[in-house]
C-alpha cells in the first residue's frame, strides 16, 4: 500500500504598514470574507486568523494591525498585537504597497523582521495601480533584508489576482510538515460575537469620515436564536448591538440626519450577515458613548487582547 503523503502545516503570520491590503490578501488566500477591509489605515485590531486547506496541507494566515510609529496608547497596543503574531508563526508574510514609496515606516518594520529573513515571504501588492513602480521595493529588499531572495518576493494585486498562485504556492513549499490544526471546512476560527462586531464596524467606518473610523469601536450586547414562527424558515438569530463612539458629540453623526445614517450602516451589516451565517440576523443597533475609550486600559484589553 503506498504510504499517504505528508501534509504541510504552518502559522503565518502577515506584517506591513497599515492600507498596504494585508486583509484584503487574507481574505482572498482563504476565499471568504474573513477580515475586514477599508481605506482608513489601521482598520485591522486583532489577530485574525484565516485558513487555507488544499491538497498540500493547511496554513493558518494570521493578519494583524498595520505597523505604524505612535506613542498613543491603542497604537502601542496594537503593535503588541503585531509582535505578539511575528514571534508566534513559523513564517511570516511581509506585504508592502508598491504605490507608495518605502518611508522611514517601512524601515522600522524592515529592521523589526531583520532577524526573521529566513522565514519571510515578501508581497509587494497593488500592482494594478496605475503607472506603479515595483524597483524601489526590491530596491529597499536588497538593501535591508538581504538575506531574502528574489525568488521570494512577488509582485502581487489582489484586484487582478496577480502573483496570488505562485505567492502561496511559495508559502506551501517553505512550510514544514504536520498536522493540520482545523477541520478542513473551517475557514476562520472567530467567534459570533466578534465576527458580527467587525462586520458592524467595517459597513460604519467606510461610511463615516475624519477621526471617527478611529473613534469607534463596536460591542454585541445581547443575541438570542430564535425559531421562525412557521418552523418553515431558517432560525433568526437576533442581535443587540452598540457602536461606540469616543466623545457624546460623534453620536450624532453615527445617527445621521433622521437616523439615516445608522439604518445603512445597519442594514448594510444585516445584509452580509445573512449571507455568512446559516441563520436570518435581525440587527438591533443602537450608538452610546464610551467616554475616551481609547485612553481605557480595562476596554483596550477587551477589545483588542479579547
Ligand atoms: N488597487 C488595489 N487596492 C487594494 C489591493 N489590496 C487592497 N487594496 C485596497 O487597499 C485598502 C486597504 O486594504 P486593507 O486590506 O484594509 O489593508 P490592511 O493592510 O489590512 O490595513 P490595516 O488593517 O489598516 O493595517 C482597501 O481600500 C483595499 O480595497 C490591491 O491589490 N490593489
Ligand atoms: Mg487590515
Amino acid at each position: 500500500m503506498a504510504e499517504a503523503k505528508q501534509k504541510k502545516s504552518a502559522f503565518i503570520a502577515l506584517v506591513g504598514r497599515p492600507s498596504v491590503g494585508k486583509s484584503t490578501l487574507v481574505n482572498l488566500l482563504c476565499g471568504e470574507k474573513v477580515a475586514i477591509v477599508s481605506s482608513f489605515p489601521q482598520t485591522t485590531r486583532n489577530a485574525i486568523r484565516g485558513i487555507v486547506t488544499k491538497e498540500e496541507g493547511q496554513l493558518v494566515f494570521v493578519d494583524t494591525p498595520g505597523r505604524h510609529v505612535s506613542e498613543k496608547k491603542l497604537n502601542k497596543k496594537l503593535m503588541e498585537v503585531s509582535d505578539r503574531a511575528l514571534d508566534d508563526s513559523e513564517l511570516i508574510l511581509y506585504v508592502v504597497d508598491a504605490s507608495r514609496i518605502p518611508g522611514a515606516e517601512e524601515e522600522a518594520i524592515a529592521l523589526r523582521i531583520a532577524g526573521s529573513q529566513k522565514r519571510t515571504i515578501v508581497g509587494i501588492n497593488k500592482t494594478d495601480l496605475p503607472a506603479v513602480d515595483v524597483r524601489p521595493y526590491f530596491q529597499f529588499i536588497k538593501e535591508k533584508l538581504p538575506e531574502i531572495p528574489l525568488e521570494r518576493c512577488f509582485k502581487i494585486s489582489c484586484v487582478t489576482r496577480e502573483g496570488i498562485d505562485a505567492l502561496l504556492a511559495c508559502i506551501f513549499e517553505m512550510a514544514g510538515y504536520g498536522e493540520a490544526f482545523y477541520p478542513e471546512e473551517y475557514y476562520t476560527d472567530q467567534d459570533i460575537s466578534f465576527r458580527i462586531a467587525e462586520i458592524i464596524r467595517e459597513k460604519a467606518v467606510n461610511r463615516l469620515r475624519q477621526e471617527l473610523p478611529h473613534s469607534l469601536y463596536v460591542e454585541v450586547a445581547d443575541a438570542e436564536l430564535r425559531e421562525s414562527k412557521t418552523g418553515a424558515e431558517r432560525q433568526t438569530l437576533w442581535v443587540r448591538a452598540f457602536i461606540i463612539t469616543e466623545r457624546e458629540s460623534q453620536k450624532g453623526m453615527v445617527v445621521g440626519k433622521g437616523g439615516e445614517m445608522i439604518k445603512t450602516i445597519r442594514q448594510t451589516a444585516q445584509k452580509e450577515l445573512n449571507r455568512i451565517f446559516d441563520w436570518k440576523v435581525e440587527l438591533d443597533l443602537r450608538v452610546k458613548t464610551g467616554k475616551d475609550w481609547r485612553h481605557n486600559d480595562t476596554i483596550l484589553r477587551r477589545i483588542i487582547d479579547r
